[in-house]
């Protein structure tokens, strides 16, 4: 793999000037840890906002902060204070954040704010494009910058591009509110791999994908043209050695050098050895549940008096976005909270909330997840929650509970936390109660579980499985690219044909030959078909065949005075030029009257679909359909046949947005086999679109040509993109 380069909104790195000085203080933040391994050991370089905006450098200063920059390999995105104002406090935090939380109420939807987001995530995208080169990867984080991949994927299509989104991605309901809400998912693919926490923020995605766009999702994959693009769940872990060890280090610090908050936690247990202590940490922001997690308090204590006076909350809110109103309203609340519960329960000996609205060294932060019993994590949404894990790799006695939001994506993989609701108080309260009594063998056992499994999938691990995808999806890009047909391909076709006596060509129909229609009786051949059809036909050495899932009566009509010969609905009836209609095996159709019930009930609860019924098969048809209904429909289908199919020997073929029925032990590919018998072909040609044309790809003799119109996978040899290359590669063989 060649370089890989980050983009995120901030580069892991603040400055301080001092005196004409300049200072470079590293993040010590979870991603630019996890993030700083990538980049170093892949050459690449880190793409970001200093955090200093422009208009506040003196010009003098600026080209010397870039080179101390450059010598991290850091490349800055220079943001003026108006920049700042509008794309990050603006359409970042005032949009797209509340958006994706389901805050709707707080969502602002000015339009100068998506003007200079288009803008700044432009000039994000230009300074990564002046630093990469084709073949380079880069890794984008986050929503502040979810139009970069796109920017970048536009100008240079041979770099790999992967998309991280810290934040939930919200269903589609809600995802839909938002006027811009296509430029954004079009922003995200142009990635060729996109990351989420959970596989629910990624299930979001697709819905948005398929019902804003319409392209196809199968599996992890969405396809769109010649693109391939994985979308997966990544759930970002934690440097789980480094707050280990930070714990171990405090405890075995001397009592001399233990920092002054440390001594008063120790003292706080000294008065009396059944107290207890509560740990919650957060920005203060209103997506954390900070007000829900104090009424959950003050209730505990009112339900169980008995703990009054001996537990106390230590709730550290770190002041974040302080200018946006929302936030301002939310201090308020806080403080009034945090007083309420203090006027009414506390007295001179004893504060039932200590209170700490600022930020803390990490070193304090290690002692406080080391002496606290419970972790109270109650987000009403959050991507993932990284303090919930941070507090399970400081346990070093493995006792501890948390108690953790259903809301926030930890939860997923923290099963062995006590799961809350975060709008249900009460619940909250008895697990409060439920964790401070539980017994000192069962936390363990269930911490001994969660330290397990965070230390297996820390963040390194995190990022180099991310990585090892984007190398994966890059070999499937390059493959899809490998077999299209190029000049030196046609060139070899071509001259095979020329050197040829008797050529068997095997054309498929729809999606082939002609473009697919809503209906399938729209889609019969225009002009320009019959005239390459016939000029095909005049040489004498070719045997054309069209083969289809269609029935008899529309192709016999449409290709009436060619001289092609046909197999329809799949191989079960075949007709040769001027020859009458032969069964190509002993077919029955008994089986019909079970099924026919079957789709009807699937016609009647699914508006827009449609049965068609062909001689020996039963289709059901959804392109009309709601994409996502219809969908889940289908699988339903599929389900419900299953155990039908053996009964009567039948098989399913899915083809593009059908189900089909059919009588079993037919194919194209069989029926394909059939007609080149005792004949003496030295050209096979076959070229197809969908699934059913696999068995024709597969089943053909090695030495033959076959092409898949689409750039999905196939068995085929080579693929063209579109019917209309099917129509010019056609045009070209015959020149
Ligand atoms: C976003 C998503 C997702 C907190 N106070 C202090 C301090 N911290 C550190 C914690 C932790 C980090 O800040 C907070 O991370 P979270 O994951 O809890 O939340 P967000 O900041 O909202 O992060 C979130 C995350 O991105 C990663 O993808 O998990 O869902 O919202 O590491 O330790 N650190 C220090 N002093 C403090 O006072 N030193």
């Amino acid at each position: 793999m060649n370089r890989i380069h980050i983009v995120s909104n901030r580069l892991p790195v603040s400055i301080n000037v001092n005196d004409d000085q300049i200072e470079l203080i590293p993040s010590v933040g979870g991603l630019a840890t996890g993030m700083r391994s990538v980049y170093k050991a892949y050459k690449g370089k880190w793409i970001g906002w200093p955090g200093l905006p422009s208009d506040d450098i003196d010009q003098k200063l600026s080209g010397r902060i870039d080179q101390a920059l450059e010598k991290e390999d850091c490349v800055s995105v220079h943001l003026s204070k108006k920049e700042i104002d509008l794309y990050y406090d603006g359409f970042s935090n005032r949009t797209i954040w509340p958006l994706f939380h389901y805050f709707a109420q707080y969502i602002d939807y000015d339009p100068e704010l998506w003007e200079t987001f288009v803008h700044v995530n432009q000039k994000f995208a230009n300074k990564a494009l002046e630093t990469l080169e084709e073949g380079d990867t880069i890794w984008i984080h986050d929503y502040q910058l979810l139009l970069v991949p796109e920017m970048i994927k536009s100008k240079k299509p041979g770099v790999t591009v992967g998309f991280f989104l810290h934040i939930p991605f919200p269903s589609f309901e809600v995802f839909r509110i938002l006027p811009w809400r296509k430029e954004l998912i079009q922003g995200m693919l142009g990635a060729d791999l996109i990351g989420f926490h959970t596989y629910d923020y990624q299930r979001h995605f697709f819905s948005s994908v398929r019902r804003l766009m319409g392209y196809d999702i199968s599996f992890n994959r969405i396809q769109i043209e010649d693109r391939i693009i994985i979308v997966d769940a990544f759930p970002m872990g934690i440097d789980y050695d480094k707050f280990k060890n930070a714990a171990i280090g405090v405890i075995q610090k001397p009592l001399q050098e233990k920092s002054k908050l440390h001594r008063e936690l120790e003292k706080y247990f000294l008065l009396s050895p059944d107290r207890k202590l509560i740990l919650s940490i957060d920005r203060l922001d209103y997506s954390k549940g900070i007000p829900n997690r104090l009424q959950a308090f003050l209730k505990f204590l009112e339900t169980y008096p008995e703990f009054v006076g001996k537990v106390t909350l230590i709730m550290l809110a770190v002041p974040s976005r302080g200018t946006v109103e929302h936030y301002i309203n939310l201090k308020k609340e806080v403080d009034e909270l945090v007083g309420k519960v203090n006027g009414q329960f506390g007295n001179i000996n004893y504060t039932p909330v200590w209170y700490f609205y600022r930020s803390m060294p990490f070193e304090n932060l290690i002692e406080l997840y080391s002496s606290c019993d419970v972790c109270l994590v109650t987000p009403v949404r959050d991507g993932m929650n990284l303090v919930a894990k941070e507090y399970v790799a400081s346990r070093t006695n493995r006792t501890g509970v948390i108690i953790l939001s259903e809301m926030a994506g930890v939860a997923k993989e923290m099963g062995e936390a006590l799961i809350i609701n975060p709008n249900n108080i009460k619940e909250i309260a008895d697990s409060i109660k439920q964790a401070l009594t539980m017994p000192l063998d069962e936390q363990r056992e269930r911490m001994i579980f969660l330290q397990d499994r965070i230390k297996r999938y820390d963040v390194f691990k995190w990022s180099s499985e991310f990585v090892k995808s984007l190398s994966k999806v890059e070999k499937i890009q390059n493959s899809m690219h490998a077999k299209r047909v190029n000049s030196i391909i046609m060139e070899k076709i071509r001259s095979d044909y020329q050197n040829s006596k008797l050529r068997a060509i095997f054309l498929d129909y729809d999606g082939t030959l002609t473009g697919f229609k809503k209906n399938p009786n729209d889609a019969k051949p225009n002009e320009e078909l019959h005239q390459l059809l016939y000029q095909l036909e005049e040489d004498p050495r070719n045997v054309i065949t069209i083969i289809s899932g269609r029935d008899r009566a529309s192709l016999e009509t449409w290709f009436e005075g060619h001289k092609i010969n046909l197999i329809v609905e799949h191989g079960v009836w075949s007709k040769k030029v001027d020859r009458e209609w032969k069964m190509l095996s002993n077919a029955t159709d008994t089986w019909k009257s079970s099924i026919q019930p079957i789709l009807e009930t699937f016609v009647d609860r699914t508006p827009g679909t449609f049965i068609e019924e062909k001689n020996y098969s039963l289709v059901w048809h959804f392109r009309k359909a709601e994409p996502e209904q219809a969908d889940l429909r289908a699988n339903e289908l599929k389900d419900e046949l299953t155990t039908m199919i053996a009964n009567h020997n039948l098989e399913i073929l899915e083809g593009n947005k059908v189900i089909e029925v059919k009588t079993g032990g037919i194919n194209k590919g069989i029926a394909a086999l059939q007609f080149l018998k005792n004949k003496d072909f030295d050209f096979v040609f076959a070229v197809g679109d969908d699934w059913t044309d696999e068995y024709m790809f597969k089943e053909l003799p090695e030495s033959a040509h076959t092409i898949k119109v689409g750039l999905k996978h196939t068995a085929a040899k080579y693929k063209v993109e579109s019917v209309s290359a099917v129509r010019t590669f056609l045009a070209d063989l015959i020149k």
